[in-house]
């Protein structure tokens, strides 16, 4: 049986006392235990920043990155190996500032892999700084005068076709656990855009503005819909839904190519390369 021990780690946690990424961590703990997958089985791709340092305080398997390329090195990893269960994270900058293109490009291919993108709308590691998804004139070390018009990550995620796309909030970690295990079991690519206040560096989105904000999508909505996904990824200010937003099942990247139709790469025979007779060729 797997338990929360089983996830127990003791590297020292570096983050400030009430960053909001305490509670993405128990909820990712939470939705492996309650899918009694074991560390081993699971490879954490992160890169660079504070929402990416996660999984060194929990255990599994980790390939810590660059900022911005935690996608390329997940999606190595699933075509190498599809047994693993791989969950990349990042922060918003991360995600949706250096490493947008990997993003688009792994929703578009439909990886089969779980993306937390730990979005607190503010470079956190860096120290405060403007990121893609700050709030239209927030202040900050880059933006002195206010930042400019905001990314809409959940739209953009629904341009590229996404298969499962989903919103939480570190404060509902009940709830956000169970949208990490419904994005784990889903085939496909999934992303997760998770609120998650930054109590140094952004005095604007706290648990407390979240809390008066956010909202469950009911039993009513469907998350088949895509009209009304993208009506409902357009929801933010007074209410900011949370939940399921879109979800759609169709063939994943590493059942479409044809060189892994012999199966994972790890699988398939190594065959070393004939290299002198690709010289003499160029010779
Ligand atoms: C390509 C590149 N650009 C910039 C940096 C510097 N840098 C490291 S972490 C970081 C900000 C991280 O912010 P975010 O991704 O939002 O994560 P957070 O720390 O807020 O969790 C920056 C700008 C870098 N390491 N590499
Ligand atoms: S700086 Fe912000 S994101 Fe980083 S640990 Fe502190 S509160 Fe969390």
């Amino acid at each position: 049986m797997v338990t929360l021990n089983d996830y127990k780690s003791d590297v020292p946690v570096a983050w400030c006392p009430g960053c909001g990424n305490f509670g993405i961590l128990q909820a990712v703990k939470k939705a492996l235990v309650e899918l009694a997958m074991k560390p081993q089985d699971v490879l954490f791709v992160s890169g660079i920043g504070q929402g990416p340092k996660l999984p060194h305080y929990t255990r599994g398997n980790v390939f810590n990155g660059l900022h911005g390329r935690t996608l390329p090195a997940a999606t190595g990893a699933k075509l190498a190996n599809h047994a693993l269960t791989v969950i990349g994270i990042d922060g918003d900058g991360g995600a949706y500032g250096e490493g947008v293109q990997h993003l688009l490009a792994a929703a578009r291919r439909n990886v089969d892999l779980t993306y937390l993108a730990h979005n607190n709308q503010v470079y956190g590691l860096t120290k405060g700084q403007a990121s893609p998804t700050s709030e239209l004139g927030f202040i900050s070390k880059t933006t002195p005068l206010g930042s400019g018009q905001p990314l809409n990550p959940l739209l953009l995620a629904l341009a590229s076709d996404v298969s499962f796309l989903a919103r939480g909030f570190a404060g509902e970690i009940d709830h956000l656990a169970g949208l990490i295990e419904a994005g784990i079991k889903h085939k496909g690519f999934a992303l997760i855009d998770i609120l998650q206040p930054c109590v140094s560096f952004n005095h604007t989105n706290t648990f407390a503005w979240y809390k008066q904000r956010v909202y469950k999508v009911g039993a009513d909505y469907n998350p088949a819909d895509k009209a009304a996904a993208l009506v409902k990824a357009q929801e933010w200010g007074d209410k900011i839904p949370i939940g399921i937003i879109y979800q759609q099942s169709r063939p994943v990247y590493e059942d479409t190519l044809p060189q892994l139709k012999a199966g994972p790469l790890v699988k398939q025979p190594i065959t070393p390369l004939k290299l002198e007779k690709l010289m003499e060729e160029f010779g």
